[in-house]
């Protein structure tokens, strides 16, 4: 027999009422404090190297639902806040939006071109894990999972991961925006066998790094 819904509704109630009597305790208010809103910096071309710069800046880094705002200490600045609340405002990405980031893309679905983000800039770009399943938007296409390489993406309907290298197994080192729990790094990732993951490519990476 489940409890009584006024019961419950108190339990909720007594339980928002402590929370809000320890904020401190996961409110780290990174975002209202560390972060950004400068415009990104248009860029003449992306390559897979810098990229792979980039994601890698945001390992051991946090995690936030809905995030996209990281330092560079390699500690979770923000670890322990209640998973799926954007409001929280902890250090990190989620996901998509560290995939976004990290492929420097922007923040209209309709331009192609490569924008620069601050690791600082609050960000997360207007792409689910879906949409980029799905290929949505001019930046991002669905491609083969046999024909990925570095820093191209596998992607379910509820995450997304870049890859980082493939190991012979056929397991690859993802690097992600995991979750709460986990923040951002590698990890080994058997995604590339599950049906339920698709290829997706960022496109438009040039071959030759820029001096
Ligand atoms: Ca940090
Ligand atoms: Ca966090």
């Amino acid at each position: 027999m489940s409890a009584p819904r006024s019961f419950v509704a108190g339990l909720v109630a007594a339980f928002a009422l402590a929370a809000a009597g320890t904020a401190g305790a996961y409110h780290t208010n990174f975002v209202a404090s560390r972060c950004n809103s400068n415009p990104p910096t248009a860029i003449s071309h992306i390559t897979r190297d810098a990229s792979t710069t980039a994601a890698l800046r945001a390992r051991w880094e946090g995690y936030q639902w809905a995030g996209g705002c990281w330092n560079d200490n390699d500690v979770d600045d923000s670890p322990g806040d209640p998973p799926g609340v954007a409001g929280t405002g902890g250090e990190g990405g989620d996901c998509s939006g560290f995939t976004f980031k990290v492929w420097r893309e922007s923040a209209s679905t309709s331009d192609g071109g490569y924008y620069e983000w601050h690791p600082l800039r609050f960000v997360h770009g207007p792409y689910t894990a879906a949409d980029f399943k799905a290929g949505v938007g001019a930046p991002n296409a669905t491609m083969s999972k046999a024909d990925t390489s570095r820093m191209d993406a596998l992607a379910s309907t509820d995450h997304i991961g870049m890859i980082y290298a493939r190991n012979a197994d056929g397991s690859d080192l993802i690097i992600e925006a995991k979750g709460e729990a986990y923040g951002t790094n590698l990890w080994t990732r058997t995604y590339r066998g599950s049906s339920s993951y698709g290829g997706v490519r960022r496109l438009g990476w040039a071959s030759v790094q820029p001096n």
